[in-house]
This record gives structure tokens, sequence and C-alpha cells, in this order.
């Protein structure tokens, strides 16, 4: 019968290991709270890299949101994900587009995008009158629509259904998911992308949405991840976002492995 020691002392080389693995993926990936540092309330625009016209999308702090949200009648609840601060894009402005380059993903085969996003009805005292088309991309580097990989957007219709949809290879882009979404709640968005077979899998609040998978954006042929993107049409109500995460596949591989050994090693104990 093996002794205690040697074993515990192979769960945490193992555990050096998972935890090297994901250092080395560390440059290649993108993780943010919006917490300050690096953020400070206002603008996103030139904070961490992130490029944005006006002042639409902004870092805010969760009792600032609170008191916007009060001030044009809407429910405030939960105003951020996690932390004190999180990115409210909203307003009165035309389209505004926020984005970030993400370096490092150029190689990878699968690229995961993961992040929190609520979002908002009408608010009218600040003339964003307009609900949904509001969306999040991953894309290539070039800032193009032809550069567009996976998105998912908060749709509307005229007939005044808010709808959960996901862009395609389809005619008009957007294929509606059928399932609704409410201004009060956080939604986990997760897509999951396959730059060989040029498809991705999309998960809402851990749940696989899609039951085969979807070809990239307008059947857009894209070879390397290099940015994300969300999108706020005209006078449209918006969103907001916290606790978005880019990450090629390995590093999630990794994550669970230093979990997984972090567990044991407590067991042990
Ligand atoms: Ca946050």
């Amino acid at each position: 019968m093996r002794s205690e020691t040697p074993h515990r002392l192979e769960i945490a080389a193992a555990c050096g290991l998972a935890a090297v693995l994901t250092a080395a993926v560390a440059q290649a990936q993108y993780v943010t709270g919006f917490e300050n540092p690096p953020f400070t309330p206002g603008a996103i625009a030139s904070q961490d890299s992130w490029i944005s016209g006006g002042t639409v999308s902004s870092v805010r702090t969760a009792s600032d949101i609170s008191a916007l949200l009060t001030a044009s009648g809407l429910n405030a609840d939960e105003t951020v994900h996690s932390g004190t601060q999180a990115l409210l894009m909203s307003g009165g402005e035309g389209s505004v587009t926020t984005r970030r380059f993400v370096t490092g993903l150029e190689s990878e085969t699968y690229v995961s995008l993961d992040a929190w996003v609520r979002p908002l009805d009408r608010r009218l005292d600040v003339g964003a009158t307009n609900v949904g088309n509001s969306f999040l991309v991953l894309e290539d580097s070039s800032n193009s629509s032809a550069g567009r990989a996976a998105a998912v957007r908060f749709g509307y219709d005229t007939s005044a259904l808010a709808h959960i949809d996901y862009a395609t290879s389809v005619s008009g882009i957007w294929q509606s998911t059928g399932l609704s979404w409410d201004p009060d709640t956080w939604y986990n968005i997760t897509m999951n992308l396959d730059m060989a077979a040029q498809t991705y899998d999309f998960y809402l609040d851990g749940a696989k949405v899609n039951s085969s998978p979807i070809p990239f954006y307008s059947g857009n042929t894209v070879t390397s991840i290099g940015g994300v993107r969300f999108y706020r049409g005209g006078a449209q109500a918006g969103m907001i976002i916290d606790d978005l995460t880019i990450v090629p596949e390995p590093a999630s591989i990794a994550l669970l492995l230093a979990g997984g050994c972090a567990l044991l090693l407590r067991r042990k104990r």
C-alpha cells in the first residue's frame, strides 16, 4: 500500500503543472470584470485598450447605474454582476460600437467567449426609446462585418416580442432562438468557436441552445480571432455587461485541472 505522502506530492506536482499551463496561456486571453483598477468610472474609450465613440459606453459603479435606472423608471435591482463596477451601454446617442483587439488567439483552433449581460428596457428620459438589437461579437482584427464570426443579440419585434438571437448564415443573419429575454435579468452568454469547422455553439445560462453547430455570422470565412465587439443601435435601450472572458480552449482545461487539484489537496488535509 502506498503511503499518503508520495501520493500527495504527486498531486502537488500535477497542480504545479496545471498552474504552469494556466500561466502559459495567460497571455492569450482577456478577462475583465470592469473593476478599478484598471477601469475608473467614465467613458470606456481609451481605458484598457478599449475603442468606442461618445459616452454611451461607460464603466460605472453599481450605485451610479442604480441611480440612472431608477431615474428612468426602471427596476435597478442587481446593477453589476460582480464587484462594484460594470460596463453600461445605454443612452440617447446614435449607434455605438465598443470594441477591443484581443491578441494571442491567432493560431487557436478553439476560442471561447463568456460574458454576463443584462439587457435593458426603454429609458425614455435619456432618449433611449427603442428596445433590442444590442449584440456581442467575437471577430477577427479587421474591424469589418466580414470579419465577424460568432454573435448573440437581444432582439425585438414590432409585434413587441423580445427574443434572443444568434448570428449565422441565414438570410438576414439573425436566427431567433425562440427564447425571450427580460430586462431585469442577467444572462450568461457563452460562445464556443471551432475555427477549423467555421462554426460555434451557443450556451445560454450554461445550457446549449443550438442542436447542430452554427455556421459563422453571414457565412463569413474567419481565419483567426482578434477582437471583441459590443454594439448598441441608435437610441436603443442597450445593456449592462460584466465578467467578460475570452480564452483559448486549452486554458479552460488547465483551469479545470487547477481547480480539481486544489479540491484534491484540500480533501487530503
Ligand atoms: Ca464587475
